[in-house]
């Protein structure tokens, strides 16, 4: 089937396959009165002016905006339960780390989750993921993490291989068993380390259950030298690097993710100089999460100082049940544009190419142009400015995943 959005008054979207930096970040393209045109879920032309070709269907965008899906590049999707009990702890000032230090925090999730059949958390995934879809959200990576033992990890991840097979968000799966120590090995760390490289990497790998390992590079979790052996036998097995970086306390992440080649560092909150410089030598996309610095109430990374340095900037909600229980990429855009002061340009480039690139998919998806797949938002304004102008409510008006249209509201 051939389709086309016509009447679409501005098309705004980043161009290649490749992460843009620097002053490339904000450079994107303009189409004034566009046509859209895909056929079995790939964009086959882009054109502006008048559209007198043959189509099987139209959509009438009426003047409006129209960008690529949003891609969000970092989340930890698949959990138990909530943590709405911490919230009043931190009002009282208690820190993060020191609620993980009293078995909070990760490890109440972790709980949760191994209790939780695979059945009851595919169906709470599964409602969220709807939500985001409806949101802009056409892609998402999924961090596991809350299992921390070989059965529960296994059944996170395969709640994402259900969930990619059945509901259109497609999912791009990162194994995080290093996310803390659970109470099995406490005292123990190495003996965890050695149990992640000896015992569930082979597994993940050998099932093809995640393209991406993780590790929360961070004071009291793990170190820089067990985030590098963890993240080097992933890379034998051949899963990409990812490092949480930086988050809190900056321990060498951001420089391990530059020296290993890392496909992103995460966070960044704490990144120095030295961190900004590593990631540009190594090629390593800063993924930055600025609803979590929002909900902390801390600092914000140094974005502007990242593309500056020509280190591809990429933002993500970070959907968790601690540290950020927000799936709206959309808040996450506006927070961007706010406080990391980025352009609306720049922050595109975040959301759609950067954010792709990040998670291995800029060939695809990413961009509107020729031969990416058509996962396309027609949104509730007619210029890029706007939708950054206003924020807390959603500002989709309608979704298209590979080509098929998933709601009009
Ligand atoms: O559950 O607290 N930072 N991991 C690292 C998180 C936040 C998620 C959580
Ligand atoms: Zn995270």
């Amino acid at each position: 089937m051939k389709s086309a959005i016509t009447n679409i008054g501005c098309l705004a979207t980043a161009t290649g396959s490749n992460a843009k930096s620097g002053k490339e970040q904000g450079n994107i393209k303009i189409i004034e009165n566009a046509t859209i045109v895909y056929e079995e879920g790939v964009i086959t032309d882009v054109l502006s002016g008048r559209f007198d070709g043959k189509c099987d269907d139209y959509i009438d965008a009426e003047g409006a905006l129209v960008t690529a899906g949003l891609v969000d590049a970092h989340t930890h999707l698949v959990f138990g339960g909530f943590r709405e009990n911490e919230l009043a702890l931190k009002l009282h000032g208690v820190e993060y780390l020191e609620i993980l230090r009293r078995g909070g925090g990760i490890l109440s999730t972790v709980n949760a989750t191994r209790q939780a059949t695979e059945d009851e958390l595919y169906d709470k995934t599964r409602a969220a993921l709807s939500e985001m879809l409806r949101l802009g959200t056409t892609t998402c990576e999924a961090k596991s993490g809350y299992g921390l033992n070989l059965e529960t990890e296994l059944k996170q991840l395969n709640v994402t291989k259900r969930l990619n097979e059945t509901q259109p968000v497609e999912l791009v799966s990162t194994f995080m068993a290093a996310h803390a120590v659970p109470p099995e090995f406490k005292g123990n760390r190495r003996g965890y380390v050695k149990a992640i490289i000896e015992e569930m990497l082979p597994r993940v790998a050998e099932n093809h259950l995640a393209e991406f390992c993780d590790v929360f590079c961070e004071s009291e979790v793990f170190d820089a030298e067990e985030s590098r052996q963890i993240l080097q036998a992933a890379q034998k097995l051949g899963l990409r690097a990812k490092i949480h970086a930086d988050e809190i306390d900056a321990i060498g992440g951001s420089e391990l993710a530059g020296e290993l080649g890392a496909i992103s560092a995460e966070h960044l909150i704490a990144c120095t100089e030295s961190g900004i410089e590593a990631m540009a030598k190594g090629g390593t996309i800063a993924c930055c999460l600025p609803c979590t610095s929002f909900y902390l109430g801390k600092g914000f990374a140094p974005a502007r100082d990242m593309i500056n340095a020509g280190v591809p900037v990429a933002v993500a909600t970070d959907y968790n049940p601690g540290s950020t229980p927000n799936l709206n990429l959309q808040l996450a855009m506006n927070i961007a544009c706010y406080k990391y002061r980025l352009t609306p340009e720049e922050v595109l480039t975040a959301v759609t190419l950067n954010a792709a690139a990040a998670i291995g998919r800029a060939d695809k998806i990413g961009t509107v142009e020729v031969g990416k797949q058509a996962d396309l938002l027609i949104w509730d304004a007619d210029n890029l400015n706007r939708i950054f102008y206003r924020y807390g409510h959603n500002q989709v008006r309608t979704v298209i995943k590979c080509g098929v249209k998933r709601q009009k509201v």
